[in-house]
């Protein structure tokens, strides 16, 4: 039974929560070049502060903060409760967070959370260093933990959550969704690091205060590399556009944010909220700009225009493949919706950036090349391009476990630039890199495409941003 000592008893707790820095595992931190807020955690802070107690945030993830750092955090804040949360490849930094935390005090509860989680939260519950795995959305969740350990009683029994390992693991009731996203908390912005800390995607073409922001959780496409579907469940549950617009307004009074990105499978889902929030941006003369991720068959040209006209910069189109067979499989869409979709974006004033992957199962030299010339020949501003990685928690992984093709399952290898995690039948790994590098010679070398960027290169970070993804990109 897990509990903590009754000293805490009815007591607002010392809760502190944090992202893993890159490197902890192997003692030495890189941080990231490209980084975001981590709003999953930002909310969680927030649903716990609603019920009075402290919370600490430490973006140890995208601040690049060492062991030492972490460790003297712990000994000033004195936290009851710690929160990790954990993407795939973040795993093993998550699971030496939790210990070095452990190994400052044994009664501190260490609770972790997030997509891999959610995903394999067995395997994180039998970490000698985790007292309790969250599965899913996780602010009610902790709520209820943090609230257990207040009154001194056990955790042992939180829908939502998986404790123990081996014979003595316990698999609790799953939690039931929030369908009312409008009564959740702000992400607590005030306890992150400032807006200026993070370095957003390179081609905005805007300087300024960059944030990120959800419009809704769920998604009913399920594609099959993409774990949102297992996260959120397949159903769109929308913020109302009143809310969304008011976190904006805060964002921007309180902290200077001029620049967003909706971070959500596709904002656009529902046209009349996304008039709705267009008309709003404007009626409150809101001077930002923004991006969104989108499918192509879900937009028309009045409706990009109206988001041109409240800021919309930028539409990322999830695009995958090149080869019309395959696109319809996997995205089920034709290739004309997508070129169409991109010749609008462009008409509407909005530069479109598109996403491609490389190495599904059925992948060949042919439709590798395919994938580069549909690429280059739908005029998008930007692209980029990496390996499909079936992380745990998407219909790939379990196609490829079942299949025996899985060749590791050390999370650190699980990022679309690692070492290959699978064989594939048609290719060799050899050939997906190199695929994956003409790729990005192929679109980048090219006038009308350096000329574009060179009109987006606003700031410093973002030239940063660029010599970097030349070099690894492009060299
Ligand atoms: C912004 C973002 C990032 C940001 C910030 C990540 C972060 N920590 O938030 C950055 C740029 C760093 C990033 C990087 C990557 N990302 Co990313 N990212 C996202 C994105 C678009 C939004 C995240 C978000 O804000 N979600 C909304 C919030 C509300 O949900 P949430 O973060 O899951 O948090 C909830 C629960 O998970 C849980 N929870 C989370 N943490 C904790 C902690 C505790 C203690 C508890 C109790 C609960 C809990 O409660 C939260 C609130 O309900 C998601 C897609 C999506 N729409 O979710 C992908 C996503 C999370 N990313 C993904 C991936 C694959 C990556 C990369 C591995 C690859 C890549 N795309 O380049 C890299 C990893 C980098 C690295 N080296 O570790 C996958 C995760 C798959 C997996 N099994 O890990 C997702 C789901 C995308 C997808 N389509 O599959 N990403």
């Amino acid at each position: 039974m897990v509990k903590l000592n009754d000293a805490t008893a009815d007591a607002a707790l010392r809760v502190l929560l944090i992202t893993p820095p890159s490197g902890l595992w192997k003692g030495s931190i890189e941080r990231p070049w490209i980084s975001t807020q981590p709003l999953g955690l930002a909310y969680i802070a927030a649903a716990v502060r609603q019920k009075h107690h402290n919370v600490m945030m430490l973006d140890a993830f995208s601040m690049g903060l060492s062991a030492e750092k972490i460790k003297a955090a712990v000994r000033s804040f004195r936290p009851q409760v710690v929160g990790i949360s954990a993407l795939t490849p973040q795993w093993p930094d998550a699971a030496a967070a939790a210990g070095l935390v452990k190994d400052e005090s044994a009664d501190m509860l260490i609770v972790a959370g997030g997509p891999h989680v959610t995903a394999l939260p067995e395997a994180a519950a039998s970490h000698p260093a985790v007292d309790v795995a969250v599965v899913g959305e996780g602010e009610e969740t902790m709520q209820e933990i943090c609230e257990a350990v207040a009154v001194g009683s056990t955790v042992d029994s939180i829908a939502g959550t998986v404790l123990g390992s081996g014979d003595s693991l316990k698999r609790n009731p799953p939690r039931a969704r929030n369908m009312d996203l409008d009564n959740l908390p702000f992400p607590a912005h005030d306890l992150l690091p400032k807006p200026a800390m993070y370095n957003p995607y390179p081609a905005w073409g805007r300087r300024g205060k960059f944030s990120c922001i959800i419009s809704g959780r769920g998604c009913p496409y399920g594609c099959s590399f993409c774990d949102v579907t297992t996260q959120q469940g397949k159903r769109y549950r929308l913020r109302s556009a009143e809310n969304i617009v008011k976190e904006i307004i805060w964002l921007n009074r309180d902290f200077g944010v001029s620049m967003f990105s909706f971070r959500d499978p596709s904002m656009i889902c529902n046209r009349k909220r996304l008039m709705e929030i267009c008309r709003l941006i404007k009626k409150h003369k809101l001077d930002i700009a923004w991006t969104c991720s989108a499918r192509a068959n879900e937009v028309d040209l009045e409706m990009l225009i109206q988001m041109r006209g409240a800021g919309c910069r930028l539409i990322q189109y999830g695009i995958e493949v090149g080869n019309a067979e395959m696109l319809l499989r996997i995205k089920k869409i034709t290739k004309e919706r997508v070129i169409e979709a991109v010749r609008q974006t462009h008409a509407a004033g909005i530069l479109a950036h598109g996403y491609f992957l490389f190495g599904f199962l059925d992948e060949t030299r042919e439709t590798l090349a395919e994938t580069i010339s549909f690429a280059k020949e739908l005029r998008l501003d930007s692209a980029g391009f990496a390996a499909m990685v079936p992380f745990p928690g998407t219909e790939e992984f379990e196609k490829h476990k079942r299949e025996g093709l899985l060749i590791s399952q050390d999370w650190r290898d699980y990022v679309p630039t690692g070492r290959p995690v699978y064989r594939r039948q048609n290719i060799t790994d050899d050939e997906l890199v190199k695929a994956i590098r003409r790729a990005y010679r192929e679109f980048y070398l090219r006038p009308r495409i350096i000329a574009t960027h060179l009109r987006l290169v606003t700031n410093y970070h973002t030239l940063h941003n660029y010599f970097r993804s030349a070099r690894q990109f492009l060299v």
